[in-house]
């Protein structure tokens, strides 16, 4: 087998000097496709190593399409064989960077997890090799496609599985354009756990009544993992308890922010391979649902959301106009999916300072953590040390300080002067004079309420025999969801 090529393309996001990316990316692309030892045998697989946003891969043959841009990842190059288009996944253990100073043990494909995304245009004969690199048997699912059953990809269902070592080859034409995604289907709950995905865009041959065309265009998968703080390799036998919510396994201030042009019309793919629903809602703007995995949604099924549930197994693709300049936060709306690690039962401490005490129990038990006094966003002025290599559970720097959140948290940053087809980062928005929230320093009247009830806001009728205070306790354990 040869030698795998490492793809060395430069990130359009956190670079300034992004001029001549995509031409990088072509060159890369190239290398890969004329190799004289691929053409031989097996298309050469490439490998990346970083978890930068890449930029869109500019097909160089076949039918044209305008591609995607996948957050904090890249597409798979491919060559042409015959008119068949080739590429070569390798299965394997990868490190992924989760978030800076945070490396998780996956499994992934070709260097990341998730794997490269796939682009190919319908009617596309595709033939995909796949090598395994693990250590057990694996096999892969093409998730909403039509394909013939024997490529449907379960292992012991409709093929062996592929054996440690072994290569397969899976054949088939994209029949049906929209985004889909590809996952293992042996031993998989651990392999899901482990992190074996990525994401597949199916472009359409011509104009599609209910695909339309867009200035931008982004992919990505929610990812969760159970990986306790200190060390690197998920739990795989966690059912529903995970404690790092990512898109695409990277976990906030480890996510890109997407950039786009005020005016642009801009869509989202989003996929969820984790093992609970996820309410992504978009800031200042209103989207419309305009396909799942299942297919384009006819226009009068489609409405407009500002949030919208994305199921396990499940793929949204959302579209809206980017007519409001500004940093406009996009996250999964589960408070708890925008935190990273934290121990499950900590107990609310609202209210008490336990700083002192903490100190003394971490000198016994050092990963021991519990909530601020005043909240849990405390935890990021205590002064506690974490273990190596553990993401620090709420944290991202704005501009007007921490921002407070971890996890599935990512924000759209519309400019008006985004050039087209610049996906570089413009840095935080400045805000025109008199348009941001501004602390209130005149006199504080009393509220009326107040005066004449002694407290309440409406007279009391009836009141219990006695006062009833209720505690509320966080669910921990199998409980949360
Ligand atoms: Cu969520």
């Amino acid at each position: 087998m040869p030698k795998p090529k490492e793809l060395k393309q430069r990130s359009a996001f956190s670079r300034r000097d992004f001029m001549g990316g995509v031409g990088a990316i072509s060159a890369a692309v190239a290398a890969a496709t004329v190799s004289k030892v691929a053409l031989a045998a097996l298309p050469e697989p490439v490998i990346q190593t970083k978890p930068d946003t890449m930029p869109p891969l500019v097909p160089e043959t076949g039918r044209p399409y305008n591609p995607v841009v996948t957050l904090n990842g890249w597409t798979l190059p491919w060559r042409m064989n015959q008119g068949v288009k080739e590429f070569h996944l390798v299965a394997e253990p990868v490190v992924r960077e989760m978030a800076p100073g945070f490396k998780a043990h996956l499994w992934g494909y070709n260097g990341q997890s998730p794997g490269p995304t796939i682009e190919v245009v319908e009617g596309d004969r595709v033939r995909i090799f796949v090598t395994n690199r693990l250590g057990e048997r694996t096999s892969i699912h093409w998730h909403g496609q039509r394909v013939p059953n024997g490529m449907d990809g379960v292992t012991g269902l409709t093929q062996p599985g592929i054996p440690p070592g072994k290569t397969y080859v899976y054949e088939f034409v994209a029949r049906r354009p929209g985004t889909f995604m590809y996952h293992t289907h042996g031993d998989e709950m651990v392999q899901m756990a482990m992190g074996m995905m990525g994401s597949w865009i199916t472009h359409p041959k011509a104009k599609h009544p209910l695909i339309d065309e867009v200035d931008r265009d982004f992919v990505f998968l929610f990812n969760a993992f159970d990986i306790d703080p200190g060390s690197y390799t998920p739990k795989v036998m966690t059912m529903l308890d995970f404690n790092l919510w990512g898109f695409n396994s990277r976990i906030f201030p480890g996510i890109d922010s997407l950039h786009v042009r005020q005016m642009d019309k801009v869509r989202i793919r989003i996929g969820n391979l984790t093992m609970t629903n996820h309410p992504i809602h978009l800031h200042g703007h209103e989207f419309l649902i305009t396909g799942t995995d299942g297919g384009p949604t006819p226009k009068p099924a489609r409405m407009y959301e500002v949030t919208t549930d994305v199921a396990v197994g499940q793929m949204r693709q959302i579209e809206f106009l980017a007519d409001e300049e500004g940093d406009w936060a996009f996250h999964c709306h589960k408070s708890h999916h925008t935190m990273n690690a934290m121990g499950h039962n900590v107990p609310t401490m609202i209210g008490v300072d336990h700083r002192r005490v903490a100190k003394q129990i971490t000198k016994l038990i050092p990963d021991y953590m519990v909530m601020g006094e005043r909240g849990m966003e405390d935890m990021t002025e205590m002064e506690m040390p974490l273990p190596d290599n553990t993401a620090a559970m709420m944290t991202g720097a704005g501009p007007f300080g921490s921002v407070g959140m971890g996890g599935m948290f990512s924000v759209v940053k519309v400019r008006r002067d985004q050039k087209p087809g610049d996906y570089r980062d413009p840095g935080w928005f400045e805000h025109p004079a008199g348009t941001v929230a501004f602390e209130w320093t005149g006199a504080l009247a009393e509220p009326e309420r107040f005066k004449s009830e002694g407290g309440g806001s409406m007279p009391s009728v009836a009141r219990p025999a006695q006062d009833i205070e209720v505690k509320a306790r966080k669910p921990g354990g199998a409980a949360r969801k």
